[in-house]
């Protein structure tokens, strides 16, 4: 899929050319360097991220470190000829007077730059679209929260009127799609399909794309994906789907990212945690993706000492830190604890709630409803409820005399009821599956409130009550 002529880019060596051109920018002197570089493990953002740099800063090389994903690593293996890109063991450090860091704000995350750390007549720019928690100190930066650091510079390329090549746009695209989930991670913003626009404007092939997006399957990722299946340890977490799973691997794996995805779409979780051990290199890497906000998977992963965004993390953890079995641990403990702090029905629900004695007439419920601009009213009797009538309920009435009817007779009995400490997302399952558009609120035998369909959109979309 990779079209023959890109795959056959000239054939120089990369390293000298590109070592070549950042100096070339100076003339013979050789007294300067300025380098961009992103994170270790470097997936198509940050590689992205860095030739994107390369055009913004014209005098400087881009410097990739040594471990990058197996996608990253396969196109580079036929398309590094084609940028300004060195390795890290290729800088010297000591002529370094401009460090752009791109796609993360950790030192830690870097490849071989801890000489430049403290140097004080280093400039450092920063590029990153993670919520500001690392310890670079930047004399500029854009920090933005956006679905990937690509976006923050097709902004910049976008206002510098820089146009792109189609190889380059492609190269973007893969990142931004990559980061973003194809545009459907929660933390997608509009700025990023605007992004995405852009690229394809420019000429970003979608073949290309999709080909690095969607490696094919090999029989030991299959095999792995399989051992998963046997092991899943699905569990119930305040009304989310969660899996932590422990892999045992041996030797190097590539894809496990794509692996967990899948894993997660196969066995419909809200959020999977995949531990891979190795036991050779006494150490574990957790994969997480999770499909819902209310999971940041992204700020897990950065307590462990890794990183991510809500929708994808990973950390590397060793055996000295924590065992697999701890780490599992650690990790459904932190879910637990996150959620005591999100929303309760108890405080989307709508109260007061109106109700009526059973005596009540038809007629009089329909006044009632009107006046109040409401679509159902609780028929309760001494503080216990006995049901509900909705609009739909008058519907029933066919003759006359029955608006005179008490509401007993046209009263849905048999209630569904919620406790005012579950979950929206509970109530807005037994919503779904029951099919209606009034929850009461239980505690202690008592209605205390009513959930509707509009508390539950305003919730999940933030619209403003009517
Ligand atoms: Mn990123």
């Amino acid at each position: 899929m990779i079209r023959e002529e890109e795959a056959r880019v000239k054939e120089t060596p990369l390293i000298s050319s590109a070592i070549f051109n950042s100096f070339i920018q100076i003339g013979s002197s050789f007294s300067i360097m300025q380098i961009i570089t992103t994170h270790k493990n470097t997936d198509f953002d940050g590689l992205a991220s860095v030739i994107a740099g390369t055009l913004l800063y014209p005098d400087a090389v881009g410097v990739i470190p040594k471990m990058v994903n197996p996608n990253v690593a396969q196109f580079l293996s036929t398309h590094k000829t084609a940028f300004n890109i060195i390795l890290p063991h290729e800088v010297e450090h000591s002529l370094v007077d401009k460090l752009v860091i791109v796609d993360t704000d950790k030192w830690q995350r870097l490849d071989r730059m801890e000489k430049l750390k403290n140097r004080w007549d280093i400039e450092i720019h920063l590029w990153d679209h993670h919520p500001h928690e690392g310890d670079i100190d930047a004399a500029w930066s854009c920090q933005d929260n956006v679905g990937a650091t690509v976006t923050l510079f097709v902004r910049e390329l976008r206002r510098r009127k820089i146009s792109l090549s189609p190889l380059i746009s492609t190269v973007m695209l893969i990142g931004l799609y990559e980061d973003t989930g194809h545009l459907t991670y929660p933390l997608t913003k509009a700025e990023d399909a605007y992004a995405a626009a852009f690229l394809l404007e420019n000429g970003a092939d979608l073949n290309v794309a999709n080909f690095f997006l969607n490696p094919p399957y090999e029989e030991t990722q299959k095999e792995i994906l399989f051992e998963m299946m046997k092991v899943t340890d699905k569990r119930k977490i305040n009304d989310h789907t969660i899996a932590v799973n422990v892999v045992n691997l041996e030797g190097k794996v590539t894809m496990l990212a794509g692996i967990v995805n899948m894993y997660r779409k196969i066995i419909n979780a809200d959020a999977v945690f995949a531990i891979f051990v190795s036991e050779a290199e006494e150490r574990s890497t957790v994969i997480a993706r999770s499909g819902i906000d209310r999971i940041n998977v992204g700020s897990m992963m950065n307590l462990l000492g890794g990183g991510g965004h809500s929708g994808a993390g990973s950390a590397t953890v060793k055996f000295s830190a924590f065992s697999p079995e701890v780490l599992k641990q650690r990790i459904i403990d932190t879910i637990e604890k996150d959620q005591k702090e999100v929303a309760k029905v108890s405080d989307i629900m709508s109260f007061p709630v109106t109700t009526v004695p059973p005596e009540t007439t038809m007629r009089e419920v329909h006044l009632i409803m009107a006046e109040q601009k409401i679509r159902g009213v609780l028929v309760v009797e001494d503080d216990s409820l006995l049901g509900i009538v909705v609009l739909w309920d008058f519907k029933k009435i066919k003759q006359e005399k029955h608006w005179d009817s008490s509401v007993k007779a046209f009263m849905a009995r048999d209630l569904t009821t919620i406790a005012p400490d579950a979950a929206p997302a509970k109530a807005a399952q037994i919503m779904i599956k029951e099919n209606i558009g009034h929850l009461p609120v239980v505690h202690n035998g008592k209605v205390i409130g009513i959930v509707t369909r509009s508390d539950i959109l305003t919730y999940y979309y933030d619209l403003l009550p009517e």
